[in-house]
């Protein structure tokens, strides 16, 4: 396997960082998750925009283009003959000293990893807890900025763990439903499928943008607003969205069961349609 780093591919092997490096040392970077389906880069254009606004956000200069960024992930998909996979990309701020300070890292780390991977959390229908962690507030780091800084996220998933489910849901500091550790979350209730607004700190993900398309042009109401627990636990269906975990039904909430266990049929027409758009909208990688 190859991997794109700093201008060259190399081995797997060989696709290493310094120690010193400020995304190692402080979290000092920002991320994306995008995924190939059948030779199709998924909304490469909207990851590469919402690279660039975390990067603009927290005064990291990419040495790169729009249009060469694409180009690295397309090549780093081709180079290893990929038409299913997942792609990371990630921007270091660079090697620096053991300061904080950024000014003293001169050049950015870029690299590019695409490997095959199934849908992270499976196909049937998951059990989730609401974690005592919560997300972070818009005003002490906004979790629009997909930063490298994940140990709130992964504090939760620790809690996850601890109680034998796949996933936890964390609240805003106010109390309001926020996000998954790693994906968005929705709710239907008669027929209105709700998701929290980006004020109630979430990452504006991009499935969450398709899936909310998607929603308007089958002629469902959707809406985004504030949530509180009570509305998930009284939920006719409950999904959550992710590049990593895709579509996938929460069947369980804090030991509420929803829907009997079962797939809703607003949810299971969702994700058959994303199944359908998702290997058309986006960037070919192979002519
Ligand atoms: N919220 C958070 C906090 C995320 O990290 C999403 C929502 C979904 O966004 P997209 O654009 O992918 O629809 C993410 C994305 C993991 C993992 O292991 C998940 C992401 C990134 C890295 C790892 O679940 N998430």
């Amino acid at each position: 396997m190859k991997i794109y780093l700093n201008g060259k591919f190399v081995d797997k092997e060989d696709a290493k960082v310094s120690v010193y490096d400020h995304g190692l040392l402080y979290g000092d970077g920002i991320f994306e998750g995008i995924r190939v389906y059948d030779g199709v880069i998924f909304k490469l254009k909207e990851h590469i925009d919402r690279l660039y606004d975390s990067a603009k956000s927290i005064i990291l200069k990419i040495p790169h283009s729009k249009e060469e960024m694409e180009k690295i992930v397309v090549d780093t998909v081709k180079i290893n003959n990929l038409r299913d996979a997942y792609i990371r990309l990630v921007i270091t701020r660079g090697i620096g000293d053991l300061g904080l300070d950024p000014e003293k890292c001169p050049e950015p780390t870029v690299f590019c990893i695409a490997e095959p991977m199934k849908p992270l959390l499976g196909d049937s229908g998951i059990r989730v807890i609401t974690s005592s962690i919560r997300r972070l507030p818009v005003d002490v780091l906004n979790p629009a900025v997909k930063s490298l800084n994940y140990l709130n996220s992964i504090l939760a998933k620790i809690q996850a763990n601890y109680a034998g489910v796949h996933e936890a849901f964390l609240l805003d500091s106010e109390g309001y439903v926020a996000e998954g550790t790693g994906d968005n979350i929705f709710v239907v209730k008669n027929g209105v499928i709700k998701t929290p607004p980006l004020s109630s700190s979430v990452l504006k993900g991009i499935t969450r943008d398709v899936v909310t398309d998607l929603a308007k042009d089958m002629g469902y109401s959707i809406l985004e607003e504030r949530l509180t627990l009570h509305e998930l636990y009284v939920a006719d269906e409950l999904f959550i969205t992710g590049t990593a975990a895709e579509l996938v039904p929460v069947i369980e909430i804090d030991g509420r069961v929803i829907n009997n266990g079962n797939i809703g049929e607003i949810t299971k027409s969702l994700k058959e349609e994303f199944y359908k758009i998702r290997k058309v909208v986006g960037t070919k990688v192979y002519d």
